[in-house]
């Protein structure tokens, strides 16, 4: 541990120890916009020291919400909205950073303590689900979602851009792309959730390309000054571990020349 309390620089922001506190879901958000809660939560969690205080997943989109009480940037009211909070993080001297994401087949869900299973349909709640194909996520999210279309698709990494513009908009300094835990981007990079027969599936290089032009598009607004990373979900004890682990490492590869971290 000896340097963990050391300071880091990347890029051109310096992070006062290797401590950070990873985007954690508060489920307190109305219409994608901060409540009471955020704005203390996140002030007392930079106060404590770390570093890098990263900001919960937020939506893309309002369909890209795991839940209704999920926080957005797909508004320019909810970007200024966000950014009290990433300046109190920054006053409390941790550098503050936002994860960007979107659900896809596992958005339009209840709340963990609500259940943590998709919302009806009928009810008025709940929002239609988008995935790469149509097959259904599984277990407790047994709902099933609309295969995108290509225009889908061009509108998601859109959603991306905007979003990211607006992240530095509020004053965030780093930003987390989530492309992890089931969700959109890595249902694109899934042999069990992709099933799509065009140049978005079947080959490794088709499952990443999602994700490739995502990081490609919002590299175009996020300045190179400041970190842009992502969140991969990769291992699915499907049997081809290795295969998979394989492919992630050359995406990860691939990642880095696209500008993460460079
Ligand atoms: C744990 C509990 C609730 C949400 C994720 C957004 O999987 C989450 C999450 C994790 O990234």
């Amino acid at each position: 541990m000896p340097k963990l309390f050391e300071p880091l620089r990347l890029k051109d922001i310096t992070l006062r120890n290797r401590i950070g506190v990873p985007p954690m879901c508060q489920y307190m958000a109305r219409d994608g916009l901060p409540s009471d809660w955020h704005l203390p939560h996140y002030t007392a969690l930079a106060r404590g020291g770390a570093g890098l205080v990263i900001v919960e997943a937020t939506a893309v989109s309002p369909e890209g919400r795991i839940t209704p009480a999920c926080l957005g940037l797909w508004s320019d009211e909810q970007a200024e909205a966000l950014a009290p909070i990433a300046q109190a993080i920054r006053r409390a001297g941790a550098v503050p950073g936002i994860q960007i994401g979107h659900a896809g087949r596992k958005a339009s869900a209840h709340r963990p303590w609500e259940g943590d299973d998709h919302i009806p349909e009928a009810d008025e709640t709940a929002w239609p689900t988008i995935s790469p194909s149509s097959i259904a996520f599984g277990a407790h999210l047994d709902r099933v979602p609309r295969a995108m279309s290509r225009d889908d698709i061009q509108r998601v990494q859109s959603d991306f851009v905007q979003a990211a513009r607006r992240a530095l908009e509020a004053g965030f300094e780093w930003l987390e792309l989530h492309f992890a835990h089931g969700y959109l981007g890595q249902s694109f990079l899934s042999t069990y959730a992709n099933a799509r027969d065009d140049e978005f599936g079947g080959s490794a290089p088709n499952r990443a390309r999602f994700l490739l032009d995502t990081l490609r598009a919002v590299r175009s607004v996020w300045p190179e000054r400041l970190p842009l990373t992502a969140r991969l979900g990769v291992l699915e004890f499907d049997g081809r571990d290795e295969a998979a682990l394989l492919e992630s490492v050359d995406l990860a590869r691939q990642f880095q020349q696209g500008g993460l971290f460079t």
